[in-house]
């Protein structure tokens, strides 16, 4: 097993004579270890590790400069949102957010100034599905590079950079390290000069994991396969319950046909995942009597680890996003996201069974 190395310094033969680690910041061999890993899994040839996810994709965004367009996915992780909105919109990054499902759209939205184009497949918390090789083949003939967050799908079920995207991103905190016991972040690219800049802000803004956390990722990884294919198969049939429920009215998942980017999720994804919403009939307090009473899946923002869990985008993963973008893109009072865990499917349809109980 990869050794943890704690050191924070390493002792050079003679000024700036270093056996390739000078200062943990800059390099660390557990780090590195976990860089080449998750590289490999994407198909890049460089991985830039962070403490959060948040901190992948704030160094990604701090490689433009004041003036900068993004054009991003209109459904994003809120606290994605609350990067471009309340961080980075103070040093003049200019964002822009529109749904992507028609890649013509973005061609069309795109600006003289826009640098980046940012999205997330299947979206958190609605779960769209963009097309991202006709995305990619729009931002690749203006000479845009386009960011995929592949957090909800992992490298197991999609692999963006194939697709023509030039980075990805990801929350480790989630199916990566896939135990809800690591906050982490990861950009990946085979783009010599974006990997260069992104290796200068790690180690000059300083965002890294701990040694520890890179190795809790590193274990997490290699159940990540076998973790990934139960996620889906219990998936589909807590899909199938929702979907015939009298009190749900909608469900999104990538993996029905009547989902409208089930389509380009076959053709992009080799499975849907393990993230669903669905809408409850009701109110807030039905949604919120629902969330109480589940013994199974935990009431908790976070996804991606081994337990189940639901949560309540409005009020927890999305609050940072304004009430009016929030309604425009569908996330009410009755709408709850469930990360379905690797328990017994049977235990977790019957605990929705309370929570179809309670909320009547
Ligand atoms: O939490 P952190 O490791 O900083 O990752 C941020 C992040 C980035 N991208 C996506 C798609 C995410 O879902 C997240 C974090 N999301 C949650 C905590 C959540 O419950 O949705």
């Amino acid at each position: 097993m990869e050794p943890i190395v704690l050191s924070t310094t390493f002792a050079q033969d003679g000024p700036g004579a270093h056996k390739g680690y000078d200062y943990s910041r800059a390099g660390n061999p557990t780090r590195g270890a976990l860089e080449r890993c998750i590289a490999s899994l994407e198909g890049a040839t460089d991985g830039i590790a962070f403490g959060s996810g948040c901190a992948a994709t704030t160094a990604v965004l701090l490689m433009l400069k004041s003036g900068d367009h993004v054009l991003v996915g209109d459904d994003v992780y809120g606290g994605t949102f609350r990067i471009f909105d309340k961080v980075l919109a103070q040093f003049g990054l200019e964002a822009s957010f529109i749904d992507m499902s028609n890649p013509a759209r973005v061609d069309e939205a795109m600006r003289p100034n826009t640098r980046l184009v940012w999205l997330e497949t299947p979206s958190n918390p609605m779960l769209k599905v963009f097309d991202i090789a006709a995305i990619a083949a729009v931002t690749a003939a203006r000479g845009v590079p386009l960011a995929v967050d592949n957090t909800f799908a992992t490298p197991m079920l999609q692999r963006p950079l194939a697709l023509g995207a030039t980075l990805v991103v990801h929350s480790t905190t989630k199916y990566l390290n896939g135990h809800s016991d690591v906050v982490g972040g990861a950009v990946l690219t085979s783009d010599a000069a974006i990997a260069e800049r992104l290796r200068f802000l790690q180690k000059s803004v300083g965002g890294v994991p701990s040694p520890f956390d890179c190795y809790l990722v590193l274990r997490g990884l290699k159940t990540l396969a076998i973790r990934m294919k139960r996620h889906v198969e219990t998936a589909r049939i807590v899909v199938d319950h929702l979907a015939r429920h009298p009190q749900v009215t909608r469900v999104h998942y990538p993996g029905l046909k009547s989902h409208p980017g089930h389509d380009v999720a076959a053709r992009q994804m080799s499975a849907p995942g393990g993230m669903i919403s669905f809408e409850l009939n009701g109110a807030l307090e039905q949604a919120a009597a629902f969330l109480r009473a589940l013994r199974i899946f935990a009431c908790a923002e976070s996804l991606g680890g081994v337990e189940s869990l639901a949560e309540h985008p409005a009020i927890m993963t999305h609050a940072s996003l304004p009430p009016e973008a929030r309604r425009a893109l569908g996330i009410g009072d009755g709408l709850i996201r469930l990360s379905v865990g690797l328990e017994d499917p049977a235990d977790l349809v019957a605990d929705m069974a309370r929570g179809f109980d309670e909320a009547r």
